[in-house]
């Protein structure tokens, strides 16, 4: 029973963390006028059927070794689709300054006004880049151009990547000038702390003087410099791993980077399948596994039914609570946009547009008052509450238990800072219904897709990418990474583009290499493969929970995964040892939207006996 507490609390715990993965905080939220155009990706009917439904096998070809099928091929491993190129090198699709990828414009040294109030300012040479630890003479020569007296009030100040140390000057001050005089002011700068990562939103400067309250700027990079730890990349040097501010707090960090043809990727982890010791590189991260994200609850290819409940925002009047008023709401909402984002991205990475299968219902007007009475806005307590008062004090027609997702919006909701969550098993939550890209973001979660804007890579390579945080800001959201991490590639490498290797309508839920074997390390462990059966074939399914029972010794155990470990305390490992046979029950549910959105349920529940694999033998 312990091991079972324990085992709920770790899935909570992965399901807690995963869920922080998100979106940006409230405050940097941006809602663009445009939804990202789409207009460029027409999206053609190829026509597509199910493989075992064609009946003329004369077009049938075989994918080659970099390519995938977008079809599950028959038995006979020809293509009756079309193959997609797999071949995925890591590259930048924007400009590259220093050898870094600028996806947006790099930013340029501004211009700095050099004569204020009739005093020209000029100064002395100053390299464009310096390494850190260089020190830098630097004198402003200020002239006055009137034939009377002037004078200029003066400040200073520096980013922490410089030292300023002015040699005949204060920290501020007047300055006053005979007619036609010339003044030198003399100070040192040191470059305490590269910078040259930094330059992406601005261009920083040494020291940012203030004269008369006009800005005179000067400019010079600081390098990192040249140690044998660091990641050459071209001319430059990088630290493996970073992190600009104190705690690493914000988004100037990095844990993994690596370099590709002279461009440095913060926050990749490979330039190719070849730099991943199993995975498969996908625009410059190692994937696993599909999903690749632990909160993914369905795949693309299932007809996903989606609830979005309103709660709080005046302009719903409260009335007809029970009500879906999806058609009404629609386009406040950006449901066709979301619709559209996801039929395009599809269409892009596998030709079929017959994938994407979204019902949405919309409930909306509710006052959070009248359900949370306890103070606690935390998104778990709002569902529960919001499903206490709909099934109890209103009596709707509705069970959550229906829906694939469903999706929370209040910006009364305590989402830790962040304008949106996902928290696994297809919850949302939103504080902003008006983006329908958050939504789309959100949903990516559940489909399988990590954030890539928690370190500095969301500020370089995936900058534009849905799920580094363009919610339609900078253009048409890229699915970057997050399409393979959803399955539009082909990560285990089989020849078939992954989401079509998922069931979409499954009859019933098989097992296949179920294993156990005594280890060396003093346990007995069991792993087994789950698949659907959908017409005849098998197929994979996002299994959400696996309940393993040992009953000659009493055993039960809730999994994420098919695979589980028991020990000398909890088994007889000895009688193990003689016997070599352990009776297994394993209990699989499976649930999911049919064809016509009503709610299937599939159920394995069978006890075998099987033979038990000495390792230490
Ligand atoms: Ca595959």
């Amino acid at each position: 029973m312990k091991c079972l507490i324990f085992t709920l609390n770790f899935v909570l715990l992965v399901i807690f963390i995963a869920g922080c993965g998100s979106t940006r905080p409230i405050e940097e939220i941006y809602t663009p006028d445009v939804p990202g155009t789409t207009a460029d990706t027409p999206i053609i009917d190829t026509g597509f059927t199910d493989a075992d439904q064609i009946q003329d096998t004369s077009t049938f070809k075989i994918c080659n070794k970099d390519e995938a099928c977008n079809q599950l091929p028959l038995e006979d491993s020809h293509c009756y689709g079309e193959c997609y190129n797999e071949m995925i090198y890591l590259s930048c699709e924007g400009t590259v300054v220093d050898n870094l990828c600028y996806l947006l414009t790099p930013p340029e040294k501004p211009y700095t006004k050099d004569i204020i109030d009739d005093i020209k300012i000029t100064h002395s040479q100053i390299p464009d880049y310096v390494y850190v630890g260089d020190r830098l003479e630097i004198e402003l020569i200020l002239t006055n151009l009137r034939d009377e007296k002037n004078y200029l009030t003066y400040g200073f100040k520096n980013p922490d990547s410089w030292e300023i140390h002015p040699q005949n000057f204060d920290y501020e001050g007047i300055l006053s000038f005979e007619p036609k005089e010339e003044k030198r002011l003399r100070f040192n700068a040191n470059a305490i702390k590269p910078n040259i990562l930094e330059h992406v939103h601005s261009y920083i400067p040494i020291i940012t003087f203030s004269f008369n309250y006009t800005n005179y700027e000067l400019y010079a990079k600081i390098r990192f410099d040249k140690r044998d730890e660091y990641i050459k990349c071209g001319e430059e040097y990088f630290p493996a791993t970073y992190c600009s501010t104190q705690d690493c707090t914000g988004y100037s960090n990095y844990n993994s980077a690596v370099c590709c043809n002279s461009i440095f990727y913060p926050g990749a982890t490979c330039c190719n399948t070849n730099d991943c010791v199993n995975g498969t590189c996908i625009d410059g991260k190692c994937i696993y596994r599909v999903p690749s994200m632990f909160l993914a609850n369905t795949t693309l290819i299932q007809n996903n039914r989606i609830l979005i409940i309103i709660s709080d925002f005046p302009e719903f009047p409260e009335s007809e609570l029970c009500r879906d008023k999806y058609k009404e709401l629609k386009d406040k909402l950006q449901l066709d946009l979301i619709d559209e984002y996801y039929k395009t991205i599809v269409y892009n990475r596998t030709g079929r547009k017959d994938v994407v299968n979204f019902r949405w219902e919309v409930l909306a007007g509710f006052n959070s008052d009248k359900f949370i009475t306890n103070g606690d806005y935390t998104f778990q307590n709002f569902k529960n509450s919001l499903n206490d008062y709909i099934n109890s004090q209103l009596k709707c027609d509705i069970n959550f238990d229906d829906y694939d997702k469903i999706i929370i919006i209040s910006f009364r909701m305590d989402l830790y800072g962040f304008g949106g969550m996902a928290f696994g098993l297809g919850n949302i939550g939103q504080i902003q219904y008006s983006n329908g890209y958050l939504t789309a973001h959100e949903l990516c979660h559940s489909f399988g897709a990590s954030d890539l804007y928690l370190d500095m890579g969301g500020s370089f390579q995936y900058a534009t990418s849905l799920m580094g945080n363009n919610l339609g800001q900078i253009g048409f959201p890229q699915d970057r990474v997050a399409w393979g991490e959803i399955g539009l590639s082909d990560v285990n490498e089989n020849g078939v583009i992954d989401i079509f290797e998922f069931a979409r309508f499954p009859e019933s839920i098989v097992i296949e290499n179920i294993h156990a074997k005594l280890t060396q390390k003093e346990s007995l462990e069991i792993s087994f493969e789950p698949y659907l059966i959908e017409r005849g074939r098998k197929m994979r399914g996002v299994f959400l929970m696996y309940h393993i029972e040992l009953p000659e010794y009493n055993q039960i155990i809730d999994t994420p995964e098919p695979f589980i470990a028991f020990d000398q305390y909890q088994v007889d490992l000895k009688k193990i040892r003689e016997t070599r046979k352990i009776k297994v029950r394993i209990v699989i549910n499976y649930k999911y939207s049919d064809n016509d959105f009503k709610r299937k349920a599939l159920n394995f529940d069978k006890t075998i006996e099987i033979d038990v694999e000495d390792q230490i033998r």
